[in-house]
C-alpha cells in the first residue's frame, strides 16, 4: 500500500533509552488518541499492554499484535473466519450499493471500482441515482467514461428508485457481474433522505438475493470520530457491509481505520488513497499494520 503515516516515527521517538514503564505508557496512551484511535479503543489496547510482558526494545511488536488481536474479529466476518486475510467480496453477481455523507467521497470511489473490476475482466454497470444534486449525473458520466463502462441515467429530479428499477434490470439482463450504484450525499440525522436509502435498498431487494447485495459506506478518514458515529448511524437504517475509508492520503494519522472496524465490527473492504482512477487499494489487516508500523 502506498500510504505515509507518521504513527511509527513517533512511536519511536517515544521510546527513549532508560524511559520508565509508566512514562511510556502515559506517552503511548496520547500518541494513540491523537492518532485517531479513539478514546475507548486506546483505553483497551493500553489496558491489555499493561497486563503483558514487554520492554521498551519489543512493545512496537507487542502493540502492534493487540491492535491486530482485536481488529481480526472484524475483518474476516464475511466468510465466517476470524483471520486478518480479506475474504472475497467480489465473486458471483453483486450489486454494490455506495452511500454517505456529502462529499465523502461515493462518486469517486465508484469510478475506481469500476475501473478496477473492468480491468480483472469482469461487465460492469453503474447506475446514476443520485438524481438531486445539480451535475451529479454528469461528474459520474465522466468517470464511466473513463472506466469505459456503460452507465444506467435519467434526467436530474428523477426518483432515485426508479433509476435503481431500470439498472437492475438491466444488469440482470446483461449478466452484469457488478452494478454499482452512486446515490446522493446525505446526512445521517435526516430521517427524510435516511428513508430514500432505504426505499432504493427496497427496490434492489426485490432483484438481487440477500448474499448478492453489498451495502457500503463512503467515510472521510480525515474526519475523525465523526465517521465513525455516520457509519454507526447509516448502519442502524439500512445495515452496512464493509466501508471504503476514503481520502487516507490526506491524513497522516491511520488510527481510524483500527477504531472504525473495531468498534462496528464491520469489515473495511477499500482504502481511497487520492483522486486518481487507480487510487483504489484493497484493506486487509495485516497490510495496513505493517504499513501503520513501518
Ligand atoms: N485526496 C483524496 N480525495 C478524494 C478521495 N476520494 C474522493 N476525493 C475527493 O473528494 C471530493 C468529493 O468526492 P465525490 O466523489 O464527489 O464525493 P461524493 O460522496 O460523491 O459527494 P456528493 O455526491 O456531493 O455527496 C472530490 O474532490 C474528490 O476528488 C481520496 O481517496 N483522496
Ligand atoms: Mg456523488
Amino acid at each position: 500500500m502506498g500510504l505515509n503515516f507518521n504513527f511509527a516515527s513517533r512511536l519511536k521517538g517515544l521510546l527513549t533509552r532508560g524511559k520508565q514503564k509508566e512514562a511510556v505508557i502515559d506517552e503511548l496512551e496520547e500518541l494513540l488518541i491523537s492518532s485517531d484511535f479513539g478514546v475507548e479503543f486506546t483505553n483497551l489496547i493500553i489496558d491489555e499492554l499493561k497486563s503483558r510482558n514487554w520492554k521498551n526494545e519489543n512493545v512496537f511488536e507487542v502493540l502492534k499484535d493487540v491492535i491486530r488481536g482485536k481488529m481480526i474479529h472484524s475483518s474476516g466476518r464475511m466468510d465466517g473466519k476470524l483471520s486478518g486475510k480479506r475474504p472475497n467480496y467480489e465473486d458471483t453477481k453483486k450489486v454494490f450499493l455506495i452511500f454517505g455523507v456529502n462529499g465523502t467521497g461515493k462518486t469517486t470511489t465508484i469510478g475506481k471500482l469500476a475501473a478496477k473490476f473492468k480491468k480483472e475482466g469482469k461487465k460492469v454497470l453503474i447506475a446514476a441515482a443520485d438524481t438531486y444534486r445539480d451535475a451529479a449525473i454528469e461528474q459520474l458520466a465522466v468517470w464511466a467514461k473513463r472506466a469505459d463502462v456503460p452507465i444506467i441515467r435519467q434526467q436530474q429530479g428523477s426518483d432515485p428508485g426508479a433509476v435503481v428499477y431500470d439498472a437492475c434490470e438491466a444488469a440482470l439482463s446483461r449478466e452484469v457481474d457488478i452494478l454499482l450504484v452512486d446515490t446522493a450525499g446525505r446526512l445521517h440525522n435526516k430521517e427524510r433522505l435516511m428513508e430514500e436509502l432505504s426505499k432504493i435498498d427496497r427496490v434492489i431487494q426485490k432483484k438481487y438475493s440477500p448474499e448478492q447485495i453489498l451495502r457500503l459506506i463512503t467515510v472521510d478518514a480525515t474526519t475523525g470520530q465523526n465517521a465513525m458515529t455516520q457509519a454507526e448511524t447509516f448502519n442502524r437504517y439500512t445495515g452496512v457491509d464493509g466501508i471504503i475509508l476514503t481520502k487516507m492520503d490526506s491524513s497522516a494519522k491511520g488510527g481510524i481505520a483500527c477504531a472504525i472496524s473495531w468498534k462496528l465490527k464491520i469489515p473495511i473492504l477499500y482504502l481511497g488513497i487520492g483522486e486518481r482512477i487507480d487510487d483504489l487499494i484493497d484493506f486487509d489487516v495485516d497490510s495496513y499494520l505493517s504499513m501503520l508500523f513501518s
